[in-house]
């Protein structure tokens, strides 16, 4: 029996070290020596080649290094009787709400504003709203934009989010659906995107949704860069609808040198750094899926390939 290891983005080795102390009695296997395909059970992949976990006879699990499965869903071969795992760990949590409430703090104290003004020598102060006068719109309320919403509310902002069902939070206004969208982003003066990747959201930053913003908002994408409309998003802050962007992922990563969001003043770029997936707390929760899965007990975290998250 073996785990399949596939992803060019994680460390491989420390994969290896990290399963075989969890998972002794299995063998790990990294992409491309695969040895025999049919004496694979379980495979842990961020973006597999299209056809290789069609390719696997055996296959009883699948696990995304990663929240997000869109990496996995976007090759239609995957087997659809396997069930597939996303990862859930509570550092990565703490990781982006961390991100979140850092780039909400900086667009909230102007220091976007400032930086600018420093480059260009200016010695100029700018009235300083208090965070309760500061909406933020969080489009996904799962996993990681419910823990932000809370931290950003403890920190005195006014919070709302969006989700595809209607959810009650405590001191955050929820909305959902078609009108829940144009009503969130008519109350948000700072944007955050942490919705999954699915054929429902795709392109769902785009004029349209800007156009519906306060004039001088500013958006943080930290879920998949295919949600974000290159173009309109440059057309938005030229126009000076949006005020800036802060971007952590790209729909090519690495961002290819010559795309303007590198150079763009208002543009900043960290290259998805958000919640990265850190071996020494993922391997743990990964492990324990594979037991569950060699025991026949009830999964955590598997995801409905259907509604696609
Ligand atoms: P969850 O599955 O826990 O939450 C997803 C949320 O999005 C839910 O609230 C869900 O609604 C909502 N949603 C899904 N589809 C729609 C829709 N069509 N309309 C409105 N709301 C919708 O995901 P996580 O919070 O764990 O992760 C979110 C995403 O963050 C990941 O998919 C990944 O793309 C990204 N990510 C990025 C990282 C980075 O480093 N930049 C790191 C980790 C994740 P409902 O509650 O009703 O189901
Ligand atoms: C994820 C990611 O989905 O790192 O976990 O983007």
């Amino acid at each position: 029996m073996a785990i399949l290891f596939c992803s060019s983005l994680d460390p491989a080795g420390r994969w290896r070290e990290a399963l075989a102390r969890e998972l002794p009695h299995l063998e790990t296997r990294i992409y491309p020596d695969i040895g025999d395909p049919g004496t694979i059970d379980y495979a842990l992949v961020w973006a597999p080649p299209p056809g290789l976990l069609a390719a696997l006879p055996r296959l009883k699990l699948i696990a995304s290094i990663g929240a997000g499965v869109d990496h996995i869903l976007a090759d239609p071969s995957v087997p659809r009787h396997v069930p597939i795992v996303r990862l859930v760990d509570p550092a990565t949590t703490r990781l982006m709400s961390e991100y979140v409430l850092a780039q909400t703090l900086r667009l909230h104290r102007q220091d976007l504003l400032y930086e600018a003004q420093q480059r260009a020598g200016i010695w100029q102060w700018h009235e300083q709203p208090d965070p309760a006068e500061r909406r933020v719109g969080i489009l996904g309320l799962g996993r990681l934009g419910t823990d932000a919403a809370t931290r950003l509310k403890a920190n005195g902002f006014d919070i709302a989010g969006w989700s595809r069902t209607g959810k009650t939070l405590d001191g955050i206004a929820c909305f959902s659906g078609g009108e829940g969208f144009d009503a969130l982003l008519r109350r948000s003066d700072i944007l955050i995107c942490l919705l999954p990747l699915t054929a429902a959201t795709e392109n769902i930053l785009d004029r349209r949704a800007f156009d519906h913003l306060p004039r001088g908002a500013s958006v943080v994408n930290v879920a998949r860069g295919r949600h974000l409309v290159d173009a309109d998003l440059l057309e938005a802050l030229d126009s000076g609808q949006l005020a800036y962007a802060i971007l952590d992922v790209f729909r090519e990563e690495p961002l290819p040198p010559d795309h303007p969001f590198w150079r763009h003043s208002r543009i900043v770029v960290t290259p998805h750094v958000a919640g990265a997936a850190e071996v020494r707390t993922a391997a743990p929760i990964i492990a324990d899926a594979i037991r569950r899965a060699e025991a026949g007990l009830p999964l955590r975290d598997v995801v409905d390939p259907e509604r696609g998250y």
